[in-house]
């Protein structure tokens, strides 16, 4: 019987259905025509011409809506008038400013059980969900609620529970400055630190990574950089589909001469070439070649790449010392170099090389590149920080650009690219469940509570926490929880253990669908949707990946009258908590600059918030990274030694990661096709190389079934069709969400505790119904 509870379970958490598989080859461009055709496509199948013109002409303009889609900056400068956005920045806003809408017939006329059924793409395509929801316990459909009953039954549920540690708040990254700012501080006037983020499944090693060596967890170069620097180096980031816009700075960076290496297991398009739809000549198929050099490690083979390209370095240097390693950088600025040094030479090479997948020969013209560059600046994302060892491999980076003086100078630097539109804002407002004691310390100074002061969950232990019950309430300020994290049926099993789950959302998800023994939606204006408090037109504010603080405006006339803005909904919820409170929640309510003054107050940096956001392009946040002044505890960056500790693969098994395909927003799904990869209509594929498909008896069309046996528990993800590809042997990819059942909950990075969802360790057989 609990195995029948099981399969309806899993059903119910990724539908399988098939959509038709067709196939082209692999594109080499990215960009061009055909996205200028996508977006348009995109848009007007969600709302009138006029609404499409209006947002499009105000998107990233200075006063304007800052793209909901990545967190790649703006420039600072001049701004294209016609067009300063990319296709998918256009579908984010296509996806987001729909008209269509979510009454409550719609919700009386679907079961949740029957909408459990439906794919994340048809489920994302009904359109905005337009006033609050409930759903009583032991109910089918979800109906309509006030949004005054819903605040009132959500404080009772918090305010009966024996601990505050028994809520989980989780954030995802789309939230403004001053909603994420509020949030934390009533969860922490609530009592809990338990506020995990998406951060915890994206950059958190990034972060984690650059503290620990340069102090500070944030990237150090600003846009300027790229058009200075003689070298980036691209490593597991898929800017052509993620940050499309990152391409034109590529472009402009080459042409002043850069050299681009990428580094990524599977070819993408947007790294080998660019054709730039804002240029006439890239709308006719004018284009430029992006990478100098494309390295196809084995998944996961980057720190063996990185310290086979350190060895041949020293070898270089120890010919002719002082002319490769930065001698009076490495002096000044760094320690540790002396034992890094005997840890490179006790390294074997031909192990390395072997290690990394990529031929010694390439790496010799990489190191023959790299050898005489003082400019460097090093790219990264999701491939290099979503694996057990992500740490230390993203600090191998950086002893890279410390050997060569890379950090802290202009044309130079560390670049994590992040996902979320404000996923760095929002740390810096404080959601973390481990903030500092200084923040809390400035949190109990200005608002004359006690904050607690113990860690609180990060993602993976508040799904674990949920599972054994010492969690039993789940709040979500944004994001598709259940679909995002990892071992999904695990995760379904946690939320629907909890006495209520609360979404504040914009569209329809899975996270409404698998949910507690109560559940709750409520629907907030998103960042394109005019906010106006007392006949004032409001605006937020939001941190880019490369530390820019500024403005955003919402101006479309929002789909329903019943939408709140996120800040208000914070405040109101927080007033319904705790009547007594003594923060000003009715004055934040009011005028956003308030929460601004709040903000300044608390967090260094954010002097003069008000004024400074709203000058131009907004006020870069101080980075001691970027001036050479590390926040270390001796002031000076580490070279950190890390040894190889390869995945063992036995006979059989592969390596696999889950990537995302261009026709998605992590677990929101804009279409069915992933055209630079060749492949349409169809996201259940699972992309593999072509002998590895002969050695396991495979065919190309096959449908498998994919398994993972971590920690003795059996996964499985049914109906993929094989599909081969140009990856390194022994390696696989699947998009994700589809195929998050397969990451193991107990599987995440060392020190961040990111799920390791690029190396997965599966096996594969034929499909069969209902193994
Ligand atoms: N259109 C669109 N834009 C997005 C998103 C989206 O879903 N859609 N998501 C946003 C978010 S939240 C994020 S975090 C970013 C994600 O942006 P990315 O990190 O670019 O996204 P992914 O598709 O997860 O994969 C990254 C790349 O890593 C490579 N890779 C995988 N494993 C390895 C490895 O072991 N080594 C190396 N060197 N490479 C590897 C993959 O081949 C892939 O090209 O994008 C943001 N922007
Ligand atoms: N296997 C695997 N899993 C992964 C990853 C991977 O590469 N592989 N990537 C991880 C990464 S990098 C990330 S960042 C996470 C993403 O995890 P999440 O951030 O949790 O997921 P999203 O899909 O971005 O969330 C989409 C939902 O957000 C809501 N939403 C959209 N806009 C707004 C808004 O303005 N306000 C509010 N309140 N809600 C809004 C909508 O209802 C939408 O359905 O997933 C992680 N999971
Ligand atoms: S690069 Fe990112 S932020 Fe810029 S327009 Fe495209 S999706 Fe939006
Ligand atoms: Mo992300």
């Amino acid at each position: 019987m609990k195995e029948e509870g099981q399969k309806q379970l899993s059903k119910a958490t990724t539908p399988e259905d098939l959509t038709g598989l067709k196939k082209s080859a692999p594109k080499e461009t990215a960009a061009g025509l055909p996205a200028v055709l996508s977006s348009g496509k995109h848009l007007l199948k969600e709302m009138s011409p006029g609404r499409a013109f209006k947002v499009l002409k105000n998107l990233n303009q200075k006063d304007g809506i800052d793209c909901p889609g990545c967190a790649w900056p703006d420039p600072d400068d001049e701004r294209s008038t016609l067009a300063e956005y990319c296709e998918n920045g256009a579908k984010a806003i296509a996806e987001e400013a729909t008209q269509k809408r979510l009454l409550p017939s719609f919700f009386s006329k679907y079961s949740v059980a029957e909408l459990s059924a439906w794919s994340d793409y048809e489920l994302g395509k009904k359109g905005r969900i337009a006033q609050p929801m409930f759903l009583e316990k032991g109910a089918s459909h979800y109906k309509e609620i006030s949004w005054e009953d819903a605040f009132k039954h959500i404080a009772k549920r918090l305010n009966t529970l024996q601990s505050p540690n028994e809520v989980i708040f989780y954030t995802s990254g789309r939230t403004s400055n001053e909603a994420a700012f509020l949030y934390q501080l009533f969860v922490r006037e609530f009592g809990t630190n338990n506020l995990p983020d998406c951060s915890n499944m994206c950059h958190e090693s990034s972060g984690v990574a650059l503290s620990e060596t340069l102090g500070i967890g944030k990237g150090s170069v600003k846009l300027q950089d790229f058009y200075e620097t003689e070298l980036i180096l691209i490593m597991g980031q898929n800017p052509g589909t993620n940050h499309p816009r990152m391409l034109a700075a590529l472009q402009k960076a080459k042409k002043a001469g850069a050299k681009i290496i990428a580094i990524n297991p599977i070819k993408e398009a947007g790294l080998m070439n660019f054709s730039n739809p804002q240029q006439f000549k890239g709308l006719i198929g004018g284009k430029t070649r992006l990478a100098d050099l494309y390295l196809q490690p084995r998944i996961n083979g980057d720190m063996a790449l990185l310290q086979a390209l350190v060895k041949l370095l020293l070898e270089k240097e120890d010919q002719n010392p002082g002319t490769v390693f930065d001698l009076t950088f490495i002096e000044q600025k760094t320690e540790g170099f002396q034992s890094y040094m005997d840890h490179i030479r006790d390294q074997d090479l031909q192990s390395l090389v072997k290690e990394s997948g990529v031929e010694l020969d390439t790496l010799k013209e990489v190191a023959s590149l790299l050898e005489n560059k003082q400019k460097i600046i090093a790219c990264w994302a999701m491939g290099l920080t979503q694996h057990k060892n992500s740490v230390n491999t993203i600090k191998e980076v950086v002893n890279l650009l410390l050997l060569k003086g890379s950090v802290g100078k202009r044309g130079a630097g560390t670049c994590p690219v992040r996902g979320h539109s404000n996923v760095q804002g929002d740390r810096t407002m404080g959601i973390y469940e481990k903030p500092s004691q200084a923040f809390l310390d400035r949190l109990e100074e200005n608002f004359g509570f006690s904050p607690p002061r113990a860690a609180g969950h990060n993602t993976v232990e508040s799904i674990q926490a949920m599972h054994e019950g010492s969690a039993r309430v789940f709040f979500a300020m944004g994001g598709n929880f259940l679909s995002a994290t990892p071992d999904t049926l695990y995760t379904a099993e946690a939320l629907r253990k909890c006495d209520l789950t609360v979404q504040v959302s914009t569209k329809l998800n899975r996270s409404h669908l698998v949910h507690g023994e109560e559940a709750i939606i409520l629907p907030c204006l998103a960042r394109t949707d005019e906010d106006v408090k007392q006949g004032e037109r409001q605006f937020v504010s939001v941190e880019n990946s490369m530390g820019v603080v500024h403005s955003s405006t919402g101006k479309l006339k929002p789909v329903s009258q019943k939408l709140l803005s996120e800040p208000e909904i914070v405040c109101r919820l927080a007033q319904s908590v705790n009547p007594d409170s003594r923060i000003p929640w009715s004055e934040y309510l009011i005028h956003y600059d308030s929460i601004r003054d709040a903000i300044e107050s608390c967090i260094p940096g954010f002097e003069d918030y008000n004024k400074r956001v709203r000058q131009d392009a907004g006020f870069y946040l101080p980075n001691g990274a970027r001036d050479n002044n590390y926040k270390t505890p001796d002031g000076k960056a580490p070279f950190s030694i890390s040894h190889i500790d390869p995945i063992k693969l036995e006979e059989g098994e592969l390596l696999m990661m889950t990537i995302r395909s261009h026709d998605q927003f992590n677990t929101t799904i804009y279409g069915l096709n992933d055209r630079y990869r060749g492949i349409y209509n169809e996201r259940r594929v699972v992309l593999m190389n072509p002998e590895d498909i002969r050695d396991l008896k495979q065919q190309e069309g096959n449908l498998v079934d994919l398994f993972n046996n971590h920690d003795g528990i059996s996964r499985v993800a049914r109906k993929f069709i094989v599909v081969p590809y140009d990856i390194p042997r022994k390696c696989a990819a699947t998009y994700f969400p589809e195929a998050n059942v397969l990451v193991p909950i107990s599987s995440f990075a060392e020190k961040s505790h990111t799920p390791t969802s690029k190396s997965v360790v599966i096996t594969i057989k034929h499909h069969q119904a209902d193994t």
